[in-house]
């Protein structure tokens, strides 16, 4: 049984969490350190962007069983979702970790379940035992008593899709790493308060290799993409049409290049492979180092195209170049720039070309800090009229729809392949 269950660390992960567990009438105790975050959800909202959370928030708080609070509470289970980014040199980064530890240990009670779900190096689930047992001598834990500890700890990996977070919550399977079987068994039962999957026992460090692994294998098949459309353009041969006869084989399935790879998942997660095992972990790396340059590869592209359309029009002058940038968000149809190769470009193009840059991007209101001064954000109409370069770097569904006859007369670089 399940009395209460306190969630700590409200972001994309640890909020959607919350509020499903709450919508299945359990008593939620949100924690965070963010006091306006903690504000927002209290008064039924939210501080992020995901389809129809803000209708299960609103939901879950009005009905009395999700709130929001900086200090955590007694609860029956502890579910730890606080980021784990890297370090300098990509060591991963486990001290939001350890703050949570340190916040809630001190209200842990005999029969409490501690779950990690923060994507973490191998042992994270381990140290973090450790570091509770430091704090509460007066408990025992598993990695000293195994069964018969009083607090269960398990590691099980949120494995959600930004944009598709609720029904992935809800429909994925689960792999659920306890620190003994007992440990498992207990966080099972929680997961299976809403979880329509299947909920798979294993330990924990296999646990944190297998979200690990997951992030990893689209991280490689996502290089093997780009740098298929590096050594394409080399031959001149359209990588997408080769991409799409290459699929037709039963048993090939090669991915989509892009301008990199974003976001705070995929282009991290690898690195804690390769940290912990560096000498062995050479595609991986490498997976990352290919993935990491594209960018580059894509600006310098763009400079080529810039002097190309200087030698055509040679009354110009580099400071009358007018660039558009379409797509600033790190995947299509979301509003999120967080470790946006698309970003990275336009920053970049900013600072390197002198003419005007124009970044169109349906999803947000207002620029970022780092491109207001130099950058305009406008509508499609407005950049196809003004634009002599076409940049595309992320592939909206407005921008599928353009029509194809009104980029005719532009030079244009796509690297989502969607404009032929
Ligand atoms: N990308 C490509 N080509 C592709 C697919 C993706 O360039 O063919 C790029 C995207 O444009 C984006 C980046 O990769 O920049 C990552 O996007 P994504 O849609 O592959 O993944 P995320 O980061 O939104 O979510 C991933 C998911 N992991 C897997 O699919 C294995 C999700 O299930 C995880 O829960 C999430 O990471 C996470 O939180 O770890």
């Amino acid at each position: 049984m399940f009395n209460s269950v306190s969630v700590v660390g409200l972001g994309y992960i640890g909020l959607p969490t919350a509020a499903v567990f709450a919508s299945r009438k359990i008593k939620v105790i949100g924690v965070d350190v963010n006091g306006s975050a903690v504000d927002i959800i209290n008064q039924g909202r939210i501080h992020i962007v995901e389809p129809d959370l803000d209708i299960v928030v609103h939901a879950a708080v009005t009905e009395g069983f999700l709130r929001a609070t900086l200090v955590p509470e007694p609860a029956d289970a502890f579910l730890i979702a606080v980021p784990t980014p890297f370090k300098d040199g990509y060591e991963p980064d486990l001290s939001y970790i350890e703050s949570a530890c340190r916040a809630i240990a001190p209200v842990l009670k005999v029969g409490d379940l501690v779950i990690l779900e923060s994507t973490s190096p191998v042992g994270a689930t381990e140290q973090m035992a450790k570091w509770l047992a430091e704090i509460r001598p007066d408990l025992s834990f598993p990695q000293e008593l195994g069964e018969k500890s009083d607090i269960r700890i398990a590691y099980c990996p949120e494995r959600v899709l930004p944009g598709h977070v609720l029904q992935e919550l809800v429909q994925n399977d689960r792999v659920i790493g306890g620190l003994t079987t007992k440990c498992s068994e207990r966080a099972a039962a929680l997961y299976k308060l809403f979880v329509l999957g299947e909920c798979i026992i294993t330990n924990a460090r296999t646990a944190e290799m297998c979200k690990l692994t997951e992030n990893s294998f689209r991280d490689v098949n996502i290089a093997f993409a780009n740098e298929l459309s590096i050594i394409c353009d080399k031959l001149d041969i359209s990588v997408w049409e080769l991409i799409r006869l290459a699929n037709r084989h039963p048993r090939v399935s090669v991915l989509q290049p892009g301008p990199g790879v974003g976001g705070h998942c995929i282009a991290v997660d690898p690195w804690f492979i390769v940290s912990k095992t560096p000498e062995h972990a050479r595609l991986i790396r490498c997976a990352r180092e290919v993935n990491d340059s594209k960018p580059e590869w894509v600006i310098n592209k763009v400079k080529l195209l810039v002097a190309d359309y200087l030698l055509s029009n040679p009354e110009k002058s580099a400071k009358e170049v007018t660039i558009a940038a379409f797509g600033l968000a790190f995947k299509p149809d979301i509003d999120d720039l967080r470790e946006s190769p698309a970003l990275e470009i336009t920053q970049r193009i900013a600072r390197e070309c002198p003419g005007r840059l124009i970044a169109v991007e349906p999803n947000i209101l207002e620029l970022p800090e780092s491109l207001d001064k130099r950058v305009e954000l406008e509508s499609i109409d407005f950049a196809l009229e003004r634009a002599n370069i076409v940049l595309l770097l992320v592939d909206h569904k407005v921008f599928k729809g353009i029509d194809k006859a009104r980029l005719g007369q532009v030079k244009m670089i796509d690297t989502r392949g969607i404009w032929g």
